[in-house]
Order: structure tokens, then sequence, then C-alpha cells
């Protein structure tokens, strides 16, 4: 086990379209725990392999208190059940230090493939639907500061390149 590094905003391979997986094999697996182990160590509730550079669809998630509750999406196909928009204040792991209200869909239902290849479907609210959408927008190269203003948006590049120099 591993933990990756991070892609930060305003970085170009943020904004690659992920590609399915067309067969989950120990090396995905691997790939999962490598991800798990960056979001607890962060620590962070969502993950998806977009942020760590790798451009295929999965998703990572553990909205527990306790990091007792490991979620895995393969292949994540998303369907709105209750279009009523909820806000909420989100935060990212690619967007450090920035949390800022955004509006989304309050209830999906979510099919997907699980670490073992496994289809299966579940209906998600709350925080969980929230944080499902979220990842899966990293996933089609969209990240939650592109719901904002572009002044705000623009404000949190300038600042995120700064630090990003500083630790260069
Ligand atoms: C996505 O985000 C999410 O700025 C997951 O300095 C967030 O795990 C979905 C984090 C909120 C729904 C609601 C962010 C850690 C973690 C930071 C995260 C930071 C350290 C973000
Ligand atoms: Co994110």
């Amino acid at each position: 086990m591993a933990v990756l590094e991070i892609l930060e905003f305003p970085d170009s391979r943020l904004r690659t379209e992920a590609k399915p997986i067309t067969e989950v094999t120990a090396d995905t697996r691997a790939l999962i725990d490598d991800m798990l182990e960056t979001m607890y160590a962060a620590p962070g509730i969502g993950l998806a392999a977009t942020q760590v550079n790798v451009h295929q669809r999965l998703l990572v998630m553990d909205i527990s208190d306790d990091k007792s509750a490991p979620q895995v999406f393969i292949n994540p196909q998303i369907t709105i059940l209750d279009p009523e928009q909820g806000e909420y204040d989100e935060g990212c792991l690619s967007v450090p230090g920035f949390y800022e209200t955004v509006s989304r869909p309050r209830e999906v239902e979510v099919s997907a493939l699980d670490r073992n290849g496994e289809p299966f479907t579940c209906r998600l609210d709350g925080l969980a639907a929230i944080c499902l959408q979220h990842e899966v927008d990293h996933l089609n190269g969209k990240l939650f500061v592109d719901y904002l203003s572009t002044l705000k948006r623009q404000r949190i590049r300038k600042k995120l390149e700064k630090d990003q120099r500083q630790r260069a």
C-alpha cells in the first residue's frame, strides 16, 4: 500500500476524461487500496482516480466518522431520483483550503461494479449523494470550482498557484 500524490487545481491533468475499466484485476484492487490509504491519510471523505493521475473510472468514499465504511465505485452510472437541489459547503483534496457552497440533486441512484467486478445498484442521499456526484465530476474532468463565479475561481487559482510556487 502507498500514499499517492494528489494533483492540485489548476493542474490540467485534472481535466482528463477517465476511461471505463474493462476488467477488474488485482492491479485494480491494488490501486483501490492505495486510493483508500491516500484518502484516509489526507484525511478526506472521497477520492477519484483522476486526482491521483490515473484516468480510469474508479472512485472511493468513506463518509463515516471512524474510517469504518469504505465504499468503492467502478464505472459508476448516476440516475437522479430527486431533482430538487440541496446546498452543501464542498471541499476537495485537489483544492486544499477552500470550501464553497454548491447545489446538486439531493437523491441519486448509482449502478457500478464493486472491487470484485460484481455489479450493484444503490440509492444515496445526504452527504453520500453529494460526495458521489462530486467524485463522478472528477472522472469527467470537472471540479467543484467550476460551479462558482469566474471571480471566485480565479481567486482560488491565484492562491493555489502561489502556494505551489512556494513549495517548489
Ligand atoms: C469531496 O472532499 C466532498 O481543503 C471530498 O485542506 C467534500 O475529502 C464531497 C480536504 C465535501 C462533498 C462534500 C479538503 C482535506 C478533503 C481540504 C474531501 C483540505 C483537507 C476534502
Ligand atoms: Co474533489
